[in-house]
This record gives C-alpha cells, sequence and structure tokens, in this order.
C-alpha cells in the first residue's frame, strides 16, 4: 500500500488530467495577457493571442520565460495581481545579480500548501506525526514551505529552522520528532554532531526525511538513511515554480512525481529549445497553470533531469523525472568535459575512509583549466600511516579520473576542515577569471 494524500488528483487518468492541464493552461495564459503588460509584449513578439492556446498542444508556441525577465521586472513587475491580492513575498538569492522575487495569493498559499501536502503524505506521515522544520525560514522558501505542507496533513510543527546544530540535537532527543526536513548536506551535518555527542539513534524518533534544495545522489541517501536510521525522499521545487513541492518521490523511490495539474513540466534541449524524448536528461521547464500572482510560462529552470517513462507501480499518474543532476549553470566545463559536482559526490561515497564533504577548485594556469578535488578525511583514516593514506589518495584519483575522464589533482584534507553546510552546501570555487 503507498500512501497517497490526495488519491482524486494524484491518481487521476491521464486523459482527464490532459484536459484539465489545456483548460488551466487557456484560462492563465488569458490572466496573463489582461495583466502583464511585459508578457503581452512577449506573447505579441511571439505571434500568439490567448485565442491560439486552446489545449496543452499548443504550449509550444508560448516563448520561453528566463530568469533574466524576471531580473527585468524586479521585483514585481511580472505579478498578475494587484498587490492587494498578494499576501506573502519570497525571493531566492543567486550567486550572481539581483535576487529573484515572488509572490503569492491566498489562493497560492493554499496550492503550495496542497503540493506540499502531496509530498509529506507522500512518505507516509500525517496527523499525529511531529515534524522538525530545519531548513532556513526567511525569504528562502524552504522553511516556511515545509512549515506550510506539515501544518496542512496535521503534523505537529517545529519550525527548528536552521543552524546552531546544538539546539537541533535537543529537539531531535527531547521532542521526538517523527520526521526531518532540511538540505541534505546539513542532514550530514547533523549526523556527524549526533555521532560526535554520543547521540545513538535508540534515542530518536525519525521515520523519514524529506531532503532536497539541492542536488544529492543515491550514493548520499544511503549514508542520510544509515546515520540518521530513517527512509530518505528528495523533494523537489525552486522559488519561481512555487518553492519546495513542485515534485516529490513516493515510496517505490523511483523518480520524482511532478505535480502536473499545477505545473506543466517540459523537457528540453537547453542549446535549441526542442523537447528531447522521454529517458534522455535536458533542460527542465515549468509552466505554472493555477498560480495567480506569479503564473510564469514555460519558465527555464536550468536544471538538468529526464522524464522517466511509463507509470510509477506507486498508483500515481503523473509523470516523473529523474533526480535533478545539477544545474546547466553549475556544471563545469574543465577542458572541454562537463563535470557536475554530483559525479564526484558518488564517486567518494564509496569509496572507504573519506567524510561525504568535499569541495572543488578550478584554476585556470597557462591557459589550461586545473582541477583540485578537495576530500575530508574520516577521523579514524586521519590517524592511518601514511602510506595507508598514500594508497587512499591514489585509489579516489583513480576512481575519479576514471569518472570524469579528465585529469585531476586531489587533496586529502584533516577531518573538519571543509566548511560544514547549514542550508545550501558550497561545492565548488571557480577561480577562472574568464568572463
Ligand atoms: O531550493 C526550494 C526548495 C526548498 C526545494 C526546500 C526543496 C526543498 P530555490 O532557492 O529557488 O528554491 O532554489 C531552486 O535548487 O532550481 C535546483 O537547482 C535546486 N534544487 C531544489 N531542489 C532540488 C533537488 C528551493 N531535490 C533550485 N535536487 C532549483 C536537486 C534541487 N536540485
Amino acid at each position: 500500500m503507498y500512501h497517497i494524500y490526495n488519491p482524486k488528483a494524484e491518481t487521476m487518468p491521464v486523459a482527464q488530467l490532459r484536459e484539465l492541464q489545456s483548460e488551466r493552461l487557456a484560462d492563465m495564459v488569458r490572466r496573463v495577457w489582461d495583466n502583464v503588460p511585459y508578457m503581452r509584449r512577449k506573447l505579441e513578439q511571439a505571434g500568439v493571442t490567448p485565442d491560439d492556446i486552446r489545449t496543452i498542444d499548443d504550449l509550444t508556441k508560448l516563448p520561453f520565460t528566463v530568469k533574466q525577465d524576471l531580473r527585468d521586472n524586479y521585483p514585481f513587475g511580472l505579478f498578475a495581481v494587484p498587490m492587494e491580492e498578494v499576501v506573502r513575498i519570497h525571493a531566492s538569492s543567486g550567486t550572481t545579480g539581483k535576487q529573484t522575487v515572488v509572490g503569492y495569493t491566498a489562493a497560492d498559499m493554499a496550492l503550495w500548501g496542497e503540493v506540499m501536502a502531496r509530498t509529506l503524505g507522500a512518505g507516509g506521515v500525517g496527523r499525529g506525526d511531529i515534524g522538525h522544520i530545519s531548513y532556513g525560514y526567511g525569504l528562502f522558501t524552504g522553511g516556511l514551505g515545509g512549515n506550510l505542507g506539515s501544518e496542512t496533513i496535521g503534523a505537529a510543527t517545529i519550525p527548528a529552522s536552521t543552524g546552531n546544530t546544538r539546539r537541533q540535537a535537543n529537539i531531535l532527543v527531547d521532542f521526538k520528532p517523527t520526521f526531518l526536513l532540511c538540505t541534505p548536506s546539513y542532514a550530514l551535518t547533523i549526523a556527524e554532531f549526533l555521532e560526535e555527542n554520543g547521540i545513538k539513534l535508540s534515542d530518536l524518533s525519525l521515520k523519514v526525511g524529506f531532503f532536497g534544495a539541492e542536488p544529492w545522489t543515491e550514493n548520499m541517501r544511503r549514508e542520510i538513511e544509515r546515520r540518521l536510521g530513517l527512509t530518505a525522499f528528495d523533494i523537489y521545487g525552486l522559488s519561481e515554480v512555487i518553492g519546495p513541492g513542485v515534485a516529490y518521490e513516493c515510496e517505490a523511490h523511483n523518480g520524482l512525481h511532478v505535480n502536473e495539474d499545477h505545473f506543466i513540466i517540459e523537457i528540453i534541449d537547453p542549446d535549441t529549445g526542442k523537447p528531447v524524448p522521454d529517458g534522455t536528461p535536458g533542460e527542465v521547464c515549468f509552466t505554472c497553470v493555477t498560480k495567480q500572482a506569479l503564473p510564469l510560462i514555460r519558465y527555464r529552470t536550468r536544471d538538468v533531469a529526464a522524464k522517466l517513462p511509463g507509470q510509477c507501480v506507486c498508483g500515481r499518474t503523473s509523470c516523473r523525472i529523474s533526480k535533478p543532476s545539477g544545474r546547466t549553470d553549475d556544471m563545469l566545463i574543465i577542458r572541454g568535459v562537463n563535470v557536475f559536482p554530483s559525479q564526484i559526490e558518488s564517486v567518494l561515497l564509496e569509496m572507504g575512509g573519506t567524510a561525504p564533504f568535499f569541495q572543488l577548485i578550478v584554476e585556470r594556469i597557462n591557459n589550461l583549466d586545473r582541477l583540485t578535488v578537495l576530500v575530508e578525511l574520516t577521523e579514524e583514516a586521519f590517524s592511518s600511516e601514511v602510506k595507508v593514506l598514500e594508497d587512499m589518495s591514489r585509489s579516489i584519483h583513480r576512481a575519479i579520473e576514471s569518472t570524469l575522464g579528465i585529469a585531476v589533482e586531489v587533496k586529502l584534507v584533516v577531518p573538519k576542515s571543509i566548511t560544514r553546510a547549514e542550508g545550501k552546501a558550497v561545492r565548488v570555487i571557480d577561480k577562472r577569471d574568464i568572463k
């Protein structure tokens, strides 16, 4: 038996789902046309009017929206409702440029609660459970989005926010939460603290955890599950679309179900903008058909994932995507080869003796890119003999090079020397000045 929060919506026959998407798409395009002058101009330039958009097959007639459109209309220029109807504002801090600002009406908040409830419900939690939310509270959507979902399913919700790991550990031991929400890297920071302070898994009551906001691998899942004694679920989303709750894992753990009745997904070739076949990774693109305040059309996320073919054994009819492996703009190009930090994470977690903390330093020396992987040793490995460490360094080196297909430097660093993440981990330090 698979847990499903809203069977009517989540197991709707596909034909009915397509009809609903078509209706909602046509309605949304008209709302945008009537209320967002910038988007109306964009649609006019693309030669489309609301009359041209009748079914989901007309989606590709619409132009893409990109982050720059949000920046050009900073802060509220793409809102499709007057400010009197906006009840919440969030923002995501990019590493470059201005923040991306997003808004929600009361109806959008209800929608967010619904999709987050589906997400948490898929992990089997509900009334009677206690939710520990350790995503950051604030402009970031993780904390308040998690909070909303947890309250919507009727769980007792602890708004712990991130940081102060000692206090997190006290809450875990004293309040006995049954589920945890935080970034996968913070989950490991918490696990490390518990181990160092002699707190055993039997002191905790965690059953499940919902980890996202950054890419993480299957090896990382196993590590988190083992060290926190829970079943780990992936949770995906982005502020521009709604925040966490855009796609979620079910108990089959075979891809993430997209809340397609609200967010129409396309996977495109980032160079041509054309759809790629199912099973092929490409850039994920969303159209928000029910959002009121900020209904984005064909928003290019720069995230990389593939649509999985076929239906899931859990009974949900929504399409699934593979675990997002990274962003097209996170992807490093080292001497012409595409490198995702997640590939290195996967290799390191398979090797013994290393902690799951690493950093990639990219430099350009004499016009040649050099990638150095800083790998943190566990305390145990650190106290081994030099020869053992040398062997270890060599085998990590070999494993990374054979996975990436390029030469890298590997530096083993002392335990605890890589900064611990509280939110999203900073994996890459790019020192190349090639702008
Ligand atoms: O990170 C929303 C969120 C909060 C999702 C909590 C899940 C849990 P932003 O700050 O706008 O929103 O960042 C969105 O984070 O485009 C992806 O690149 C990345 N991301 C989010 N979830 C995942 C995931 C939140 N499960 C950006 N796997 C997205 C991989 C993820 N990457």
